[in-house]
């Protein structure tokens, strides 16, 4: 079983708990700005009609007498810290999956805690009693379930579903609650008169492929009550990749192992910064006709030098016989461990090792400089494009951007908002419908570049996966970067 704890109206609580004068009252987090939005309400504003995302002048209308508390980020993510160490304190399984909200897997919990049920409510009162805080909490033998079961009693309730009880409550459970359906979705939804997971069932996998896309097979799947996705603790995360679409179609192995050279130090930096090491690497060309291959290998030994992670990908791209151009590669790595396992350690002092230590530690190094001072400080020689070159590249880029992982919610907007402002750009950040965010943004080469390395690392909290990136044309009337709903 899963259990999704969720902090009750985390934001407004914290502020409630640590003034007194707030409490029981309708208060709200938010800016003070014309243009500011509620990040949350006191389950006593809630009542008024007041929720996340409304406009601050609107909660006013609905709630004169409503308080609003300017918020304060840094207790937030420090509140967090400690709630996800008291659930630690409960079980290695744990997934932290937003600043409020974990999932645990009870597996193996059972002889020390109790049933989930019993778990569940140590797990409370715990929370309650080290940080003051209440949460809800569901239970569930699927993640999605458990999920929507943590937000069904809230505040401060409990809610199982039991494995007997899922296919009934499949059947009824409204649509629009399960996650990752959007607008756009729910109108092809109505068209099919989908009202609930269960109508799902209606039709063949086929079909709802055809509607929904790669979706359709998710759908498909959770209302057969399947949910394939696990606990990810935070040794377990499947795989850290980054992938680039040229600025133009190439098929010369210089460009293309240079690219890789590229990609295979961010993933690197990446994978140390995890303090993680890995087994596979894999590479991904897109051709210029838009199909695609990948190739992959599990490696001897554990890796984590941007060297030797280069290698692997290098010696895969030998193999690959090229019909067409290329115009997008992208590097991987997965079967990640801890750094500090000691069985690891030991392969890591393998005897072809010496030169793969030397590797190590110059990737330390340019790691601590790049920490410092900012990425792009430290290249590889043969990255060092020619001035000339760069001379020669528009100077106004424009990208669109897919970014996937833990990614929606104003949050991952804001930062993003803010963070392509702080480089000049304009264009949009939005929701889609899949679960992940779309962005474009546009402005001197160098800014666009910037940003895309902040898109692959994300703010706190949220957790990137995936980013993909293409060249497109300025969209019409945008003259900042702006939020779009
Ligand atoms: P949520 O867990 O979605 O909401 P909540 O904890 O405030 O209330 P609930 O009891 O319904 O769980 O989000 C956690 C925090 O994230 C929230 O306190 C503030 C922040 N947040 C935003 O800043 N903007 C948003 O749109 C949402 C939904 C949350
Ligand atoms: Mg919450
Ligand atoms: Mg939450």
């Amino acid at each position: 079983m899963i259990l999704h704890i969720d902090m009750d109206a985390f934001f407004a609580a914290i502020e409630q708990r640590d003034n007194p004068k707030l409490r029981n009252k309708p208060i709200i987090v938010a800016g003070n700005s014309k243009r500011s939005v509620v990040s949350t309400a006191s389950y006593e504003a809630r009542q008024f009609g007041i929720h996340s995302a409304m406009p601050v002048f609107q909660a006013k209308q609905k709630c004169p007498q409503v308080i609003i508390v300017p918020g304060n980020r840094h207790k937030y993510a420090a509140e967090s810290k400690r709630i996800m160490e008291v659930i630690s304190g409960f079980s290695p399984l744990v997934e932290q999956a937003s600043i409020d909200e974990a999932y645990v897997d009870v597996k193996g919990c059972e002889k020390l805690f109790g049933p989930p049920e019993a778990m569940a409510e140590k797990i409370r009162g715990a929370i309650f009693n080290k940080i003051f805080l209440t949460c809800s909490i569901g239970i569930a033998p699927v993640k999605f379930l458990a999920k929507i079961a943590s937000d069904m009693d809230k505040p401060n309730g409990i809610t199982l579903i039991p494995k007997h009880k899922m296919e009934a409550f499949i059947a009824d459970l409204p649509i629009e609650k399960v996650p990752g359906i959007g607008k756009q979705a729910m109108k092809k939804m109505a068209v099919l008169q989908i009202l609930t997971l269960g109508d799902i069932n209606k039709y063949d996998i086929t079909l709802l492929n055809k509607k929904f896309g790669k979706m359709g097979t998710r759908l498909y799947q959770l209302a057969h009550g399947i949910d394939e996705n696990r606990v990810e603790t935070q040794y377990s995360r499947k795989s850290i990749s980054s992938e680039t679409t040229l600025s133009r179609d190439i098929s010369d192995y210089k460009s293309a192992s240079n690219v890789l050279l590229a990609l295979s130090q961010r993933v690197g930096r990446d994978l140390r910064k995890k303090k993680m090491i890995c087994r596979n690497v894999s590479i991904k060309i897109k051709f210029s006709d838009f199909t695609q291959i990948t190739r992959s290998k599990k490696n001897d030994s554990w890796i984590c030098s941007s060297a030797a992670i280069f290698n692997e990908a290098l010696s895969l791209y030998k193999k690959v016989i090229l019909k067409k151009k290329i115009r997008l590669l992208g590097l991987g790595v997965s079967h990640l461990s801890d750094q500090n396992t000691p069985v690891q350690m030991e392969l890591l002092w393998h005897p072809e090792g010496k030169a793969k230590k030397q590797w190590e530690s110059v990737d330390m190094a340019v790691d601590s400089i790049e920490e410092k001072f900012g990425s792009n400080m430290v290249k590889k020689a043969s990255l060092n494009i020619p001035k000339q070159g760069e001379k020669k590249m528009s100077p106004i880029t424009c990208m669109k951007v897919i970014i996937k992982g833990r990614v929606q919610g104003v949050f991952f907007r804001v930062e993003t908002q803010k963070a392509a402002r702080g480089f000049n750009l304009t264009g949009y950040v939005k929701n889609c419908p899949n679960g992940s965010v779309e962005a474009v943004f546009q402005g001197d080469e160098a800014g666009v570049k910037k940003m895309l390395e902040w898109c692959h690392t994300g703010p706190p909290v949220a957790r990137v996966d995936h980013v993909l990136p293409e060249s497109t044309k300025l969209p019409q009337g945008c003259d900042t970067f702006d939020i779009r709903y």
